[in-house]
């Protein structure tokens, strides 16, 4: 299989995770979703990566979608667990990380913009609290155990891990670690994994 991404997209590197947990053989190709002559479109019609090829031709996306397809076709214990509490459990935990990745990424974009040209503070300001509201309950949620969900490491901690690591790339001078102790130490275990180590951001693409 194929993945299409680039090394600034936290979605693509959420799917990079999974693969590399579920030591899953693919190429992985990078693209973007709106160049003239992107690949990505014939495969995704949104234009936008993470787009996951299979070995038959048929696209897939988005990475929530992908990372279930991988969680059951690779090696080791499943992400997403099969029981139904559990399983919407860790999803919720993908919503938030997913959300709090979105809101980061909206700031990231419009910092870009020159400043007569960006949104009113009062746009920033909602982004900004999805960040705040989004890891508050993280924080809550994770409490004192070592892993998000279900007492092992799932997707929940992916989820986690990937959107904390992107809030630090792209927003370094967000200050959070001081009043989320718990997810501090969460996110400086999951740099451990061989997982996050060879998939971190570099440089924006
Ligand atoms: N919900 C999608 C978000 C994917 C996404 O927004 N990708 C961005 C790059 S990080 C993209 O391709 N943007 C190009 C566009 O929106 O046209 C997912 O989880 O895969």
């Amino acid at each position: 299989m194929k993945l299409y991404g680039s090394p600034g997209s936290p979605f693509a590197r959420k799917v990079r995770i999974v693969l590399a947990e579920k030591n899953i053989p693919h190429d992985y190709i990078i693209a973007r979703g709106s160049a003239p002559d992107s690949p990505v479109p014939a495969f995704n019609p949104l234009a936008k990566i993470p787009t996951l090829v299979r070995d038959d031709g048929r696209g897939l996306y988005d990475s929530v979608v992908i990372v279930e397809y991988l969680d059951a076709m690779g090696e080791g214990p499943r992400l997403i667990p099969e029981n139904f509490e559990e399983r919407i459990e860790v999803k919720r935990w993908e919503a938030l990380g997913d959300g709090i990745t979105e809101a980061t990424v909206n700031i990231n974009h419009e910092y870009r913009e020159p400043a007569d040209k960006q949104r009113p503070a009062e746009w920033f300001a909602r982004q900004q609290l999805k960040i705040e509201r989004g890891l508050a309950v993280m924080e809550r949620d994770l409490g004192s155990g070592a892993f998000c969900c279900s007492g092992r490491y799932t997707l929940a901690d992916i989820a986690a891990g990937y959107a904390l690591a992107y809030l630090d790339f792209a927003l370094p001078a967000f200050t959070w670690r001081p009043a989320h102790p718990a997810l501090a130490k969460l996110a400086e275990r999951l740099a451990q994994r061989a997982s996050f180590s060879t998939t971190a951001h570099f440089k924006v693409a």
